[in-house]
């Protein structure tokens, strides 16, 4: 597993570079999803591929990026999900984004993450490790990544990061994020999954929220790049992780791809999202 968070390690100090000096336009190309991809996105695969390549550990990548499952070695155990480049969209107006990291064993299951690493590249880099605790560290001039503290969520936050197009939400989702905001919650929410959960986790508790819509019914994460990784480690701090009933890491998905919806928090607001959602 260390081999791994080392490769990781890796490939965040290349996609940062990447990042910073690259060409942030669009290429002629669709990922698996239909999302004309950028420039940025493919070399931000390529790099995390390269660099998981050399880990012997790994026995399969599946990306974002990508239609199927890669196999890489065959005695190796852990099958690693990963969105090489989250909140790509945000990469022209160059606001925070984010690589996103599971590492499974046993196939693709909510109940078979081990551990999930996420990055965040912004005025700074800074590198989250969920394995035993949620553990954070930042990039220093050398290169290295630096432990600062292990983050822990309080019961209840100020923080409200509430996804997706308003007009497609739910009347009982509305009512409920409305009522959050009458309790005197602040709006966060830059349209980054990595920096606005990464937000709620530093300032100590709050919602992100991408519910189950009219033009999306099934929502909009993706369960094992982005969804099954930020649920592993908000339980590692304390919080809570649902995709309105149901504890995320106990679904599974049928296909690589799947999305579904899901409410990341403390425990206060998690109970409110259960109370509003058993209705
Ligand atoms: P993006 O489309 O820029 O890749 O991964 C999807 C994602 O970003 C998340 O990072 C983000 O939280 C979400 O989409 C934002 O979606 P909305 O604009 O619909 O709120």
């Amino acid at each position: 597993m260390t081999q791994i968070f080392e490769a990781i390690k890796k490939s965040a100090v290349r996609i940062k570079e990447a990042i910073e000096y690259d060409d942030t336009g669009y290429s002629d190309l669709q990922n698996a999803t239909g999302d004309t991809q950028l420039k940025l996105d493919i070399k931000c695969d390529l790099i995390i591929e390269e660099e998981f390549a050399k880990v012997a550990s790994i026995k399969e990548i599946v990306s974002e990026e990508k239609e199927e499952i890669t196999p890489l070695h065959v005695d190796g155990k852990y099958l690693v999900a990963y969105d090489p480049l989250d909140g790509s969209s945000l990469i022209d107006v160059n606001l925070s984004v984010g690589s996103i990291f599971g590492i499974y064993e046993g196939g693709q299951a909510g109940a078979n993450i081990l551990a999930s690493v996420y990055v965040v590249y912004g005025p700074r880099v800074e590198l989250v490790i969920a394995s035993d605790a949620l553990h954070f560290y930042r990039l220093n001039k050398k290169g290295e990544f630096i432990f600062q503290k292990d983050i822990h969520l309080a019961q209840k936050g100020k923080l409200n990061a509430p996804g997706s197009t308003q007009s497609c939400w739910e009347p009982k989702h509305k009512k409920m994020i409305d009522a959050i905001f009458n309790d005197g919650y602040r709006l966060r929410y830059s349209g980054g999954m990595v920096p606005d959960l990464h937000q709620i986790l530093l300032k100590g508790g709050g919602i992100f929220s991408y519910p189950a819509t009219s033009d999306l019914p099934k929502g909009k994460l993706r369960m094992l790049f982005e969804v099954f990784p930020f649920a592993f480690a908000y339980e590692k701090a304390g919080g809570k992780a649902i995709d309105g009933k149901n504890r995320l890491l106990d679904l599974s998905p049928t296909h690589i791809h799947d999305t579904t919806p899901c409410f990341f928090g403390s425990n206060a607001e998690i109970q409110r999202v259960l109370e509003t959602y058993a209705q």
